[in-house]
Formats: structure tokens, sequence, C-alpha cells
């Protein structure tokens, strides 16, 4: 049903966001390379695109995920439902409702570069999402704060997921591989730490940017219908779901495994962390340092 030439497509907001139909999903499963082409296209200058009324089946929808790459599981967190370990699956009475903004899976080396979501049941009214427009919010900060972002690197870790020790550092400012454009990327529910910073400028520092980018001027927000499904490129945004409803909502997910995440450019400095004698202080750098002797320790084997 529909070539490209035939969808329509609606943007929703200034920052970012379409709405496309005229498309039945269940032909880009197979073949259809134009198809696959035309949806990364519009993936890449729409950032989050919907597909209100399809019928994809758990088989197809890790199908079509794996038109767009390798697929990977959910490091931590276990499906209520379902067995497939392609799905990733979140049901809100089993407290699944990601109410913290965030970037999928930050805390790994290479976080997911795109994710897929159908949405399976959701309420009448609420559970809404939102994503926020991380290139936006980057180049809207003023000139010396970009310049002072630009030269950080920012701890992750899946402390939500109740795994601390797991970690990645990562620039603050990183660059898209396909657009070229930068994007601010820390956020409120991965990101623990400037690494560049004491520990009390960071806090402050990541505590503004990880509220500037909920800017509502950034953001879209969307209202669910049952089989809807939703693509966002996660180099370039984060999302957010409205914990504001009754009842169930239950989502699935394919996840596409991540790419190398580049900087804006080369830090000229080095981690900081309080230097001498162990202190009360010590603590606010014990993650740090765990992670930069793990670091060390890699580098060395
Ligand atoms: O439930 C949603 O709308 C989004 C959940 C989420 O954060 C995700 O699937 O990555
Ligand atoms: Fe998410």
């Amino acid at each position: 049903m529909g070539t490209p030439g035939d969808w329509t497509v609606e943007r929703l907001a200034g920052a970012l966001g379409a709405e496309i139909s005229g498309i039945n999903l269940q032909d880009l499963v197979a073949g259809n390379e134009a198809g696959i082409a035309a949806v990364k296209a519009l993936l890449l200058e729409h950032k989050v695109i919907f597909f209100p009324a399809q019928t994809l089946s758990v088989d197809e929808h890790v199908a079509f995920g794996k038109r767009f790459g390798t697929i990977e599981s959910h490091p931590h967190l276990k499906n209520p439902f379902t067995d497939n370990s392609e799905i990733f699956e979140l049901a809100a009475s089993r407290g699944g409702v990601a109410d913290e903004w965030h970037t999928d899976i930050t805390f790994q080396k290479n976080p997911s570069i795109l994710s897929i979501l159908k949405m399976v049941k959701c309420p009448s009214v609420g559970g809404d999402t939102m994503w926020t427009n991380l290139n936006q919010a980057f180049t809207e900060l003023s000139p010396p704060l970009r310049a002072l972002c630009e030269g950080l690197s920012a701890l992750h870790d899946a402390h939500p997921h109740g795994h601390p020790e797991k970690m990645a550092v990562h620039p603050v400012v990183r660059v898209h591989p396909e657009t070229q454009e930068k994007a601010l990327f820390v956020n409120e529910h991965f990101t623990r730490r400037l690494v560049e910073l004491s520990a009390s400028e960071s806090r402050t520092i990541l505590d503004y940017l990880t509220e500037w980018v909920k800017n509502p001027r950034f953001t879209v927000r969307y209202r669910w219908t049952p089989g809807t499904i939703a693509i966002w490129d996660n180099r370039c945004t984060q999302h957010f779901v409205l914990n504001d409803f009754e009842g169930e909502r239950i989502i699935q997910r394919v996840t596409v495994v991540g790419d190398v995440v580049e900087a804006a450019v080369q830090s000229p400095w080095q981690p900081w962390t309080r230097q001498g004698r162990a202190s009360a202080a010590t603590r606010l750098d014990r993650q740090l340092n765990q992670y930069l002797r793990e670091r060390e320790t890699a580098s060395s084997d």
C-alpha cells in the first residue's frame, strides 16, 4: 500500500516530530529498499516519526527493526509478558513507566542508534510521550556555555536499573554521524557526573543542562492509539512518558545496536577528582575514580 511518494507527512511541532500516513509498515518488513530508505530519510529530518493504525505482529516488529541494523536485547530489565528477547517490554502495572527524561541505555559504550516502539495497550487519555530535540538544546545555549560543554565528557551509569557499576563516559556534545549536527548528550536518568569538573561544579552545571533540555520549545508531545509505531533517533533526542493515567499501558520496543559516540572536539582537559588525603568529600569522587581505575586496567591488559 502506497509508495513513498504517496505517503502523507504531517509535522507535529516546531522542534521535531512527524506523523506519517498512507503506509502499511508490513510492506517494509522485507524487500522494499526504497521504502526503508524513505523511512531513514524521514527519521533524519524529523528525529521522531509516528505511524498510526499499524498492525505489526511481534515477529514483524522484530523483522522491521532488523532492516535498520542489529537488534539488542535489554541488558538488565525483564519482560513481564513476552518471551522474545529481541523485544523489550514495559507494562505500567509492573512499574514500567519511563517518566524520567532519557536517551535509551546511555550507560553502554555504544548506546542504541534508534528505537522502534509499538504501542500495545494505552489508556484512553493520558500516558502521552514527549521527545526533545538535543540539537536545538545545544545550539540555543550561549556561546561560552557551548564552548565549555564541547570540551566536557560525562559519566553515565545504569543506577536506575540497580547497576551503578555499569558505566560509560561519553562526550557532552556528540556529533551525529549522518547529519553532522551537534547534540547535547546528557540526561537526568543515566548521567551522573561531568568528568572534567569538580563534583560540586558538576552537580550545578549538570542539573542546569538536564533541566534545559526539557524546555517545552524543544519538544513534541504525542497522544497514542493502539498499534502506532514510533521510531526515534537516540543520537539527537531524549524522551519522557507522562505518568498521568490510570489503568494499563503496555509498549514493546525493538532497539538497534549503537555506534561510536563521536565528540565534537577533543577535550583539552583531564578528568578532575580531588587529590591528596582522603576525607569526607572523597565520596563524591568515588564512582569516577572507580571508572578511571577500571579504564586504566583495561588499557594495560
Ligand atoms: O512508554 C513509552 O512511551 C516510551 C518508553 C521508553 O522510554 C522506551 O521505550 O524507550
Ligand atoms: Fe526510553
